[in-house]
């Protein structure tokens, strides 16, 4: 045996990982279910003068055979069945001791029972959430893992030499057991749904609200990009309105059908949000953005019978905007890590909030410079719901005022902002310390005779009801 690592999985992802982890100076051992990718891979890896790192096995058995004990597996494969297929056909070539690191975009839960069905084997099973795309898989991603932990030490100085690096500490950490990394990876790319629909929200009351052209609204992104608002996505967000289409010479943006796809982690996001408890409502609110936006021709149905939107123009600055932006953000960025902190209370992962924050800073989609300083606020161990982290409690203070104007705004301009309203909303109620479910309670004891707490008074208590009002 010779490699220091093996992967299973030459598409996109995997090869991209397999050429970052041979840059690094390891000896990798590569497989794929069609010999074809491997000769690809081979040649792709020779171009990038990588080949003499790269042991190509077709065959499992050999490739299994070529890892040096103990062994750490990458498999990087289409997530769902190929998965377990995938598990099911190494099974028999490891030995006690090995570990599968299943790197894809699988749904924790899946992950949770892949790890219990290996332990009592000895096969240490470790569910990997690997952040960045096929740029950061190359160069380096932001690495969440979860699962066998004693495993996760024998593969620490790979993961940790291939992952993004933010002031040269690696963006890779190990989260906790089972399902854990996949779950962090989750919440992850549905806090990437709520950051991309505000943006798009914003983008709107520029181009609807305030009549600007793309190339004003891309160099407005390019000055948020040098405030509080740094990040990966307001800059891609510059690039994206600035360019143009070669065929037309008229920005591509204005070409681009107005229907988001969507894979699946934003709405795990928001199903496991509710299932736990936990409001996320901009999650929530960026998936059914995205939902709505995919029912194109029931829209255009619909502006038919309603009219084009009638608002006129908003009168909003583009400081208030830029502040609306951040207040909508920390209050996403506050429920996604209380759907963390609740997911971890439960499934007794201890979840690390600050380490999240921290790994989260370079590689990922999300990156960017709030999230230094969340992970800074987190450390000081100051609360778990960023709503009540001093630095950003100073931050909402003086931004929520903002939101509230743009949410106003768009509301009688007739613009939807789903994702910034839903947050709005979730700060109102957040913030409210007398809400409006007593009324609940009495509607409900009324009905079905669910009871009602009086403090001071007692719990399960019941209404005497009247079943006519009045005259
Ligand atoms: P794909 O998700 O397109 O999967 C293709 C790979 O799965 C090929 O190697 C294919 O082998 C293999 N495979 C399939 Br399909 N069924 C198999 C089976 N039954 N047994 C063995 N192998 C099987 O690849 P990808 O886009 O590189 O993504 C890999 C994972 O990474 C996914 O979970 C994805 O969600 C995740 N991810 C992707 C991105 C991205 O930007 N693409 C980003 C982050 C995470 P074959 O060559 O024999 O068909």
């Amino acid at each position: 045996a010779s490699a220091d690592i093996g992967l299973v999985g030459l598409a996109v992802m995997g090869s991209n990982l397999a050429l970052n982890i041979a840059e690094k100076g390891y000896t990798i051992a590569v497989h794929n279910r069609t010999a074809a990718r491997i000769d690809d891979f081979v040649a792709e890896a020779k171009s990038q003068g990588l080949s003499e790192r790269v042991v190509p096995e077709a065959d499992l058995a050999a490739f299994v055979a070529s890892v040096k004990r103990p062994r750490s597996i990458i498999i990087m494969v289409k997530a769902g069945a190929p998965v377990d297929a995938m598990i099911a056909q190494l099974l028999p070539h490891l030995e006690p001791g090995d570990a599968i690191l299943e790197c894809g975009n699988s749904l924790y839960a899946d992950t949770d029972r892949r790890f219990a069905a290996l332990e009592p084997k000895a096969i240490g099973y470790l569910g990997v959430g690997v952040s960045g795309g096929e740029e950061g898989a190359r160069h380096g991603p932001a690495i969440m893992v979860g699962g066998s932990e004693e495993q996760w030490h024998n593969a620490q100085p790979i993961l940790e030499a291939i992952a993004a690096k933010f002031k040269g500490e690696p963006c890779c950490a190990y989260l906790g057991r089972g399902g854990a990394g996949h779950f962090v990876k989750t919440i992850h790319n549905g806090i990437e749904y709520g950051d991309m629909q505000m943006i798009a929200e914003v983008y709107g009351v520029m181009r609807d609200g305030l009549g600007m052209s793309p190339a004003a609204a891309s160099e407005v992104f390019r000055k948020w990009n040098e405030g509080p608002l740094n990040s990966y996505l307001i800059e891609i967000t510059g690039h994206v309105l600035a360019a143009i289409d070669e065929e037309t010479g008229t920005p591509l943006v204005d070409l681009i059908l107005d229907k988001a796809g969507q894979k699946g982690t934003g709405v795990w996001s928001a199903i496991v949000a509710q299932q736990l408890g936990v409001p996320a409502t901009a999650i929530e609110g960026a998936v059914a953005a995205r939902s709505i936006s995919s029912r194109k021709d029931e829209r255009l149905a619909a502006e038919a019978v309603y009219g084009q939107r009638g608002g006129g123009s908003v009168s909003v600055s583009l400081e208030t905007l830029e502040q609306a932006l951040l207040a909508g953000k920390i209050v996403s960025y506050a429920q996604g890590f209380a759907v963390m902190a609740k997911a971890s209370e439960d499934k007794g992962w201890n979840l690390p909030l600050a380490t999240i924050a921290r790994i989260w800073r370079a590689g990922c989609i999300i990156r960017s410079r709030f999230l230094d300083q969340m992970s800074a606020a987190y450390a000081r161990g100051e609360a778990t719901n960023l709503l009540m982290v001093p630095d950003f409690v100073s931050v909402m203070k003086a931004s929520h005022p903002a939101l509230r104007e743009v949410v106003a705004a768009g509301a009688r301009a007739e613009l939807p902002l789903p994702c910034l309203s839903a947050a709005l909303s979730y700060f109102d109620a957040y913030r409210q310390g007398r809400g409006t479910a007593n009324l609940i309670q009495g509607q409900r004891d009324f009905f079905g005779a669910h009871g009602f707490e009086i403090p001071g008074r007692g719990t399960n208590l019941h209404g005497t009801w009247p079943s006519t009002l009045g005259k």
